[in-house]
């Protein structure tokens, strides 16, 4: 069984997230600008090694530090509807996470199933911590690895998937975009073609949790200063109020500035 779509409406989403964990909007991005993004990455993906291990993939590659790489996703990283049920879900102060582009490679096993969160020692049930939202930019098929996804099991306390678990696949046209919550079990798919299956995850965290990419160190200062405030605040130069976050006792921003009356 397939995801069914929901419009591109800030209620109609989170409506989708709180009652089965996930909601897909359909060509979110049109095919042509899907298609320039893909490019774009093919290039860098050309010096991007495979995973390590299991959950990365042996036949995958991953993008880290994405936004050191391409500005691709400047824009639909703080695109309004993103934004509007980010508001909603980790409330006033929230960051990136794990902006990562995924290509999974042909003959590549399904991942565990498995929940963002979990890498946060906070037992369930608790308040969303993360939001992740998967970027197709190629179809995303049953055959070639779309993400699995287990509906409702948000709201599991103590229940684990097992071979039993029904898992829907997230099959999307080039351009959709899978909103999930970090707390839903989900896995990458496996990829049965003889072509590569590529989408890029934007995930966000509260802001008073560590990210799991330590972006002020991945983006160099030099390409932060250049990026749109927003950005730059959910790249880490923000503070979660009152004050975690803040640099010498000031707002970091203030560093970004420094640095560049330092360089006039
Ligand atoms: O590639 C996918 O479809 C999902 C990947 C994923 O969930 C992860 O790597 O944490």
């Amino acid at each position: 069984m397939s995801v069914r779509a929901v419009k591109p409406d800030v209620d109609e989403v989170t409506a989708a997230l709180t009652e089965d964990g996930f909601a897909l909007v359909e060509r979110f991005i049109d095919a042509g600008r899907a298609a320039e993004v893909r490019k774009e990455l093919t290039d860098v993906l050309k010096n991007t090694p495979e995973g390590r291990n299991d959950f990365e993939g042996f036949s995958t590659r991953r993008i880290y530090a994405l936004f050191a790489k391409t500005r691709a996703f400047d824009d639909l990283a703080t695109h309004p509807l993103l934004l509007g049920v980010l508001d909603r879900v980790l409330g006033e102060s929230y960051q990136l996470s794990a902006p990562v582009g995924i290509e999974i490679g042909p003959g590549e096993k399904a991942q565990v199933l498995h929940t963002d969160d979990s890498i946060y020692p906070i037992p369930r049930p608790h308040q969303e911590l993360v939001l992740n939202t998967m970027w197709a930019l190629d179809d995303f098929t049953e055959a070639n690895g779309a993400t699995r996804i287990v509906p409702g099991s948000h709201k599991w306390v103590q229940q684990r998937p097992d071979e039993n678990t029904e898992t829907l696949m997230a099959e999307m046209p080039a351009g959709s975009v899978l909103f999930f919550v970090g707390s839903v079990f989900h896995g990458g798919g496996a990829n049965n073609t003889d072509t590569p299956r590529f989408g890029t995850i934007l995930e966000y965290v509260a802001g008073w949790l560590r990210p799991q990419e330590n972006h002020v160190i991945a983006v160099p200062p030099e390409v932060v200063r250049n990026l749109p405030k927003r950005l730059q605040e959910l790249l880490g130069y923000n503070i979660h109020p009152p004050f975690v976050g803040y640099v010498d006792g000031r707002h970091p921003r203030w560093s970004l500035e420094r640095g560049k009356e330092a360089e006039s």
